[in-house]
């Protein structure tokens, strides 16, 4: 029997299914503020079927969006459009869920669509200084990010536990914290790019401090009844990086901190990593972190419905996210249903379509 098309419960909130659509930033935002926009791609995924949508990475501070142009919640005029979004998305039957996030040292770019996406320089019209760990650079197009002092590193905590109480005040009823892809998180995580030599850099556990004591920050305001989740790179893809072992090593811990489910995704914090892309190619990262009993997302080239069924049926995750495929067809869930011969989740509305 099928299982993609179970509910799953996780605290106070049930998902239809098991299919959700993963954080995908779309930089289409004026100084950080949701629009129409974010409502009609959203909301038309929700329509589509998907039982989880989480929102792009949401910036906890301008110094912490990817581009000029990527949506944020450092400010409460940030939270009233973001409800229109949580609106929208629950219109449609979905369950609402934000990414909050800080870019670190890969802030300050072009759109992937204006002059290929190269960083902005902080001397170049619109770009920024950068931060980090460290003072060493994603690679050389990039600015060498400022070292973050003590004190800097608590105002940042700060900004993610107020971003996590706009996320609520906005309606969301699941936040993602994105701790992977090379940016500020995954970035002290990663020996790569943490050479620090204080309680922040150095051993695994001075490495996942910032994070841990973020989620600590996050945990004041975000209630024990609604999902809490972190996004990993479950590998950097490089022998001297982030490895799965260390991943599954801080999955016991999350589990500890009341971590709801882990998001396993990969690479992103080293340029010249090689990366065995194909289909499915990260599930076996969270097959290895759902062993430790926390429960897990899979992402990554997963497009097909007997594929999804699989990964859900053999308890290699708990939910599946679909990126690239759910823009090319906001409808998957349905179709998937009807392939799997199971109840699709048809809006009425469009049920003289199917
Ligand atoms: C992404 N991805 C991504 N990940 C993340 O954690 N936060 C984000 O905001 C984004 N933004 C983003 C934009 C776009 C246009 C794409 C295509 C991807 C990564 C995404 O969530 C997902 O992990 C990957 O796309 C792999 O899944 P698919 O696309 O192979 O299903
Ligand atoms: C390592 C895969 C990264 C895919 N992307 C992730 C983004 C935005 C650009 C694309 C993110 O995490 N914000």
């Amino acid at each position: 029997m099928p299982q993609l098309f179970d509910p799953l419960t996780i605290k106070g909130i049930t998902l239809r299914n098991r299919i959700g659509i993963p954080p995908m930033c779309m930089y289409s935002y004026e100084n950080g503020v949701s629009n129409d926009w974010q409502v009609l791609h959203l909301g038309a995924r929700a329509a589509g079927g998907a039982g989880l949508i989480i929102t792009e990475a949401t910036a906890v501070e301008p110094r912490g969006r990817i581009t000029p142009y990527d949506v944020g919640i450092w400010s409460d005029e940030h939270i009233e459009p973001l409800s229109r979004v949580v609106k929208a998305i629950k219109r449609g039957g979905a369950v609402p869920g934000i990414q909050i996030a800080h870019a670190g040292r890969k802030a300050s770019s072009n759109r992937p669509w204006e002059n290929g996406g190269k960083p902005i320089l902080p001397d170049q019209p619109g770009g920024w200084h950068v931060i980090g760990p460290s003072p060493i650079a994603y690679n050389n197009e990039y600015a060498i990010p400022k070292e973050l002092t003590h004190d800097e590193i608590h105002g940042i905590q700060e900004a993610f536990r107020n971003g996590a109480r706009r996320a609520l005040e906005a309606g969301f009823e699941w936040l993602e914290i994105h701790a992977a892809h090379g940016y500020l998180l995954h970035s002290f995580l990663s020996p790569v790019s943490n050479k620090r030599g204080d309680d922040y850099g150095g051993s695994f556990e001075n490495r996942i401090r910032f994070l841990i004591e973020t989620i600590r920050a996050i945990r004041q305001v975000w209630p024990e009844s609604l999902p809490l989740t972190v996004r990993i790179s479950g590998t950097d893809w490089v022998d001297d990086g982030w490895s799965l072992e260390e991943s599954v090593t801080l999955a016991k811990i999350l589990i500890d901190e009341g971590i709801d489910l882990i998001d396993c995704s990969s690479g992103g914090g080293v340029s010249h990593a090689k990366v065995p892309l194909g289909p499915g190619y990260q599930v076996p990262i969270s097959e290895a972190v759902h062993k430790t009993g926390i429960l897990t997302a899979a992402v990554g080239l997963i497009t097909e419905p007997e594929q999804a069924d699989e990964i859900i049926r053999n308890n290699r995750a708990d939910i599946v996210l679909l990126g690239r495929e759910s823009l090319r067809n906001p409808h998957w869930p349905i179709h998937a249903a009807r392939k799997l011969n199971q109840p699709a989740p048809i809006p009425p509305q469009y049920l003289r379509a199917f």
